[in-house]
């Protein structure tokens, strides 16, 4: 009778012992049994950017976008350095509508030395960004203005408008470029060195004033282009005219 008990004992530790084994190789089976019949692929996330090895389902479920079965997490397109203009911005030229120049010396005016911050479509920000501004001749630039820059680890570049010339209302008159991507395209690109000639002199001040006093219509001196030269455009036209801001 004893020696039965300990038999069916033994049959019972061995059954636990056998199901112990075989339930983790049935799980085992069934999942590897999705990767023989070969449905997975690259799924390939935005916002932030991974990759993970899914079938279609399960990346569709996760909003990827799903490569084809086979593919590997290599041949998803990495977004992360292409510059976006909408989620990309411009201080503080975006809020003046247009680009503001200044001769550079002895100090730049304010305005004319902009932020240029590039980010991507994931609205994150693209550091080591080349960022450009293109003008038109009708304004020249200072032999040291900063025209060229890459970005920090902050998306962000400043660059120093140094110049002068007039134009306004002119379609791609000031153009900055992000990796090669136009992000920003102002139709006016102002300055308070109006005629270009290379210093804020009296014949800028003569202009400016009769756009000021409303002799002249406005035109080259209405910085922020909110439709009149005013208290505004002259905190920017003043401290030039004073130091006599020159190109070097
Ligand atoms: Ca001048
Ligand atoms: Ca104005």
């Amino acid at each position: 009778m004893l020696a039965h008990s300990s038999i069916q004992s033994q049959k019972r530790t061995l059954a636990a012992s056998l199901l112990e084994v075989c339930i983790p190789l049935l799980l085992f089976l069934v999942s590897g049994s999705r990767a023989f019949a070969g449905d997975t692929g690259a799924c390939c996330l935005l916002c932030p950017y991974d990759c993970q090895i899914l079938t279609e389902a399960e990346c569709t479920a996760l909003e990827g976008f799903f490569l084809g079965v086979g593919t590997s997490c290599n041949d998803c397109p990495v977004p992360a350095d292409v510059p976006v203009p909408s989620a990309s911005e411009v201080t503080p030229s975006d809020a003046m509508n247009g680009l503001f120049m200044a001769p550079i010396l002895p100090t730049p005016i304010s305005a004319s030395v902009i932020t240029v911050t590039v980010r991507n479509s994931c609205d994150d920000v693209v550091p080591s960004a080349g960022v450009e501004v293109v003008l038109t001749p009708s304004n020249s630039a200072c032999p040291t203005a900063v025209l060229f820059g890459t970005t920090n680890s902050e998306g962000a570049v400043t660059l120093s408008l140094g110049g002068g010339g007039c134009v306004y209302d002119v379609p791609l008159a000031g153009l900055i470029k992000a990796n090669g991507v136009v992000i920003r395209s102002y139709d006016h690109v102002r300055s308070s060195d109006g005629d270009a000639n290379g210093v804020v002199d009296l014949a800028d001040l003569v202009e400016f004033s009769a756009e000021f006093l409303g002799t002249s219509s406005t035109k080259c001196h209405d910085y922020d282009d909110d439709g009149m030269a005013s208290l505004k455009d002259l905190i920017l036209f003043a401290p030039g005219f004073v130091d006599g801001n020159h190109c070097p």
